[in-house]
């Protein structure tokens, strides 16, 4: 897979992309990743790529003209095609299935805004996709694009071990076990005893006590829509109804009244 950034500032993707499993995927040929420095196509002396805004107000919009420019040679300068994103906290909210779903493309074109945000303009003419990666405002959309890249390359066929894939948090719905390695006791804290004992089947059946007592403690969200996709057994179901649980709209009201 290709993923081309369009940014104002390349220099800071020198890192998160460069280490530990993006760099192994990059020199692996699993993906690609092109940087693209938009002020390499403002065309006057100051290489302006901001303006004020029209009607006023605080701060500074990103230019039609340059942004567009780069936007375009940069989809033009390769086959194939991919859709644009532009990284703003107005955008739809990322979540593990638009990764899954941006995965599967060929080639991602990635625009990090900056100052008040861009020209309506562009968003309108070139823009095919909005994301945020959460309910918060930053400097730029920099960090926003690292963190897509980074969920949806793992994703991408051979950049990680595919069992990983599967068993990992939020693909069932469920919070992850909690995991220990050796030593057995750490500063008086003892690793529980069942996953010492060489039963496996009573270690899988912990495991799954402790990721239902996670996602009902931290995410109950989480659990009542793993109860509505019908993923919860009916050892499970039993388990979080002796915790006090039950399925939220299942039907009965059973405060005594209506
Ligand atoms: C475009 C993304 C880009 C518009 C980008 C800001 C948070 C996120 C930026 C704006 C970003 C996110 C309208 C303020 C740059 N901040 N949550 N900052 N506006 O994904």
């Amino acid at each position: 897979m290709r993923f081309d950034i369009l940014t104002l500032f390349p220099a800071m993707f020198q890192g998160p992309l460069t280490e530990s499993i993006l760099k192994r995927a990059q020199q692996a040929g699993k993906i690609t990743i092109h940087l693209h420095d938009i002020r390499d196509w403002a065309t006057d002396r100051h290489r302006t790529v901001d303006d004020a805004p029209y009607g006023g107000g605080a701060g500074m919009v990103m230019k039609a003209e340059p942004l567009a420019a780069a936007i375009q040679a940069v989809q033009a300068a390769d086959e194939p095609g991919g859709p644009v994103v532009l990284l703003t906290p107005d955008g739809e909210l990322f979540n593990q299935s638009i990764a899954r779903e941006l995965a599967t493309l060929p080639r991602l074109i990635l625009v990090c805004g900056h100052y008040e945000g861009i020209d309506e303009r562009v968003r309108e003419r070139l823009i095919d996709r909005e994301i945020s990666i959460g309910d918060y405002v930053l400097t730029g959309g920099e960090l926003a694009a690292m963190v897509v890249v980074d969920a949806v390359a793992r994703l991408v066929p051979g950049v990680i071990d595919s069992e990983s894939i599967v068993e990992e948090s939020h693909s069932d719905f469920l919070l992850e076990y909690p995991h220990y390695t050796r030593p057995a006791v750490w500063e008086g804290l003892a690793v529980p005893s069942i996953l010492l004992s060489g039963h496996h089947g009573e270690i899988a059946r912990w495991r799954r006590s402790e990721r239902l007592r996670r996602t009902l403690a931290r995410r109950p969200d989480l659990l009542a829509r793993a109860a509505a996709a019908g993923v919860l057994t009916k050892a499970d179901l039993a388990l979080l109804a002796e915790w006090g649980w039950q399925p939220p709209g299942s039907g009965w009201n059973t405060d005594g009244h209506e």
